[in-house]
């Protein structure tokens, strides 16, 4: 079995790029994905459900910095990854950019958001690049965590008031074609997947992974009484899986391309949070000079 690599091991150009490319659209996926669930944290239902929130989205902001670390390792800098999603050259994942309408909606999140999102990560644990391989670890006990509160949340609304039922289920149908567009384009349009696996970046294949969550988040939604918003969901006993219908992948492209529903308001909140936080970043180069300075001094 081959060892993970070091920062320091000799790489081809073209993984380093590939890691930078997959680990910078990580890192971006984790901040951007911040905004829709914070967008909720003033109007959770009570204050438990509040500090659950409040420590779920900073979980996030971890998950960004410990990615933009590791990627850093491969030459690249913060800087420079923050200005390629700010400019629209490095993209974040789709999921992020459809509207959080009600509190449903964070409990969907939650479940089927981060759900998919662990499904995809705890492979990567494995992952060929040591640093992004570590990284994976802490941000994978960190997911499972999330992905439970979210289910915790529909288990609460879909035994609660027809009301809640209803909005659990609304938030099911709104979501549920999103996350599976999550794991990307089906294998045969997926021009890195070969490549990715061969390097063993990747260590499944898109639909592959795909298909383990349907088969994982089926019975959980039947054990709450919501229905998938698929007519052709089917057990099917021969492959041990299920069948389901096909993605909207006319959506997923115009998402990706930047038309998702609120893709401007989410990529505006960013730039404005970058602005706003300059006196930060300014204030702590200079400590971090003056302290080189006294340093040096002081020698
Ligand atoms: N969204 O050849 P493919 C989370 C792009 S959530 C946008 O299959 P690859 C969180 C792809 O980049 C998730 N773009 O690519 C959860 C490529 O374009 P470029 C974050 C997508 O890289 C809750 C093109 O389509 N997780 O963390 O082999 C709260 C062709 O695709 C998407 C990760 O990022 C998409 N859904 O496979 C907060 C996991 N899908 O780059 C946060 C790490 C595809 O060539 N990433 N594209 O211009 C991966 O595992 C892989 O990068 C993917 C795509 C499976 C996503």
């Amino acid at each position: 079995m081959m060892n993970s690599l070091s920062r320091k091991d000799w790489m081809p150009e073209a993984y380093r790029k590939t890691l930078v490319r997959q680990m910078s659209q990580h890192a971006h996926s984790e901040i951007v994905g911040m905004l829709p669930e914070g967008n909720w944290i003033t109007r959770a239902p009570n204050l438990r459900r509040k500090a659950i929130l409040l420590a779920k989205v900073q979980d996030e902001g971890g998950h960004g910095l410990y990615l933009y670390a590791a990627a850093e390792t491969l030459g690249t800098s913060r800087d420079e990854m923050i200005e390629a999603l700010h400019s629209g050259k490095a993209k974040y994942s789709t999921i992020f950019n459809y509207p959080t309408l009600t509190w449903a909606d964070i409990g969907a999140i939650g479940w089927l958001v981060d759900g998919a999102a662990i499904m995809n990560q705890v492979p990567l644990q494995r992952t060929s690049y040591g640093p992004y391989a570590r990284a994976m670890v802490r941000i994978c006990k960190e997911e499972s965590f999330h992905q439970r509160q979210g289910y915790e949340i529909m288990m609460h609304l879909a035994a609660g008031a027809a009301e809640q039922k209803r909005m659990a289920q609304d938030a099911l149908n709104r979501w549920w074609q999103p996350s599976l567009m999550m794991f990307g384009p089906p294998d045969d349009q997926s021009p890195n997947t070969e490549q990715s696996m061969r390097w063993r970046i990747k260590r499944d294949t898109n639909d592959a992974l795909r298909q383990k969550f349907v088969d994982i988040t089926v019975p959980q939604a039947e054990a709450i009484g919501l229905t998938v918003p698929d007519p052709e969901l089917k057990w099917n006993e021969a492959r041990g899986s299920y069948d389901f219908g096909a993605v909207d992948w006319e959506e997923f492209k115009a998402v990706v391309k930047g038309q998702g529903p609120v893709a401007k308001e989410r990529m505006a909140a960013r730039v404005k949070a970058w602005e706003e936080g300059a006196w930060v970043r300014d204030a702590a180069r200079a400590h971090a000079a003056k302290r080189a300075a006294a340093k040096q001094a002081a020698e």
